[in-house]
């Protein structure tokens, strides 16, 4: 019965082993192509929050180019949308590549209550 036990203990020490390889082998895909290789021949947009604004009225960028754009909580816990492009940025995603495909005027809104300025805190996207 004992050895029975031992052996049942082996096999279940050899799944254990071969489960946790099969995980370590995928790390690969977030080795992505950092933003920072499309950063090269695009533009970018830092947005620097602090109680309660944008550090820029407005920010331009030029259509059909990629943008990466990132959002720097300097002071206070803030987000930032941009609705038109799908532009969602917090401390737990800082950072958006997209391209704009239309010139325009796009507001930027904090997206998280932020406290009594929160309703304040725009800036404009201008896409020429
Ligand atoms: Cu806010």
């Amino acid at each position: 019965m004992r050895k029975l036990l031992v052996l049942f203990m082996g096999v279940a020490i050899v799944i254990a082993i071969t489960a946790c390889g099969s995980k370590e082998a995928k790390p690969a895909e977030t080795t992505a192509p950092a933003a920072t290789t499309q950063a090269a021949d695009g533009q970018n947009v830092a947005l620097k929050a602090t109680n309660f604004k944008f550090d820029q009225a407005e920010y331009r960028v030029k259509k059909g180019q990629p943008v990466t754009i990132t959002l720097d909580n300097s002071q206070g816990v803030h987000g930032a949308s941009i609705k038109e492009f799908n532009v969602k940025l917090d401390n737990s995603n800082k950072t958006f590549t997209f391209t704009p495909d239309k010139t325009g005027s796009f507001p930027i809104t904090c997206s998280i209550m932020c406290g009594s300025g929160h309703a304040n805190m725009k800036s404009t996207l201008i896409v020429e």
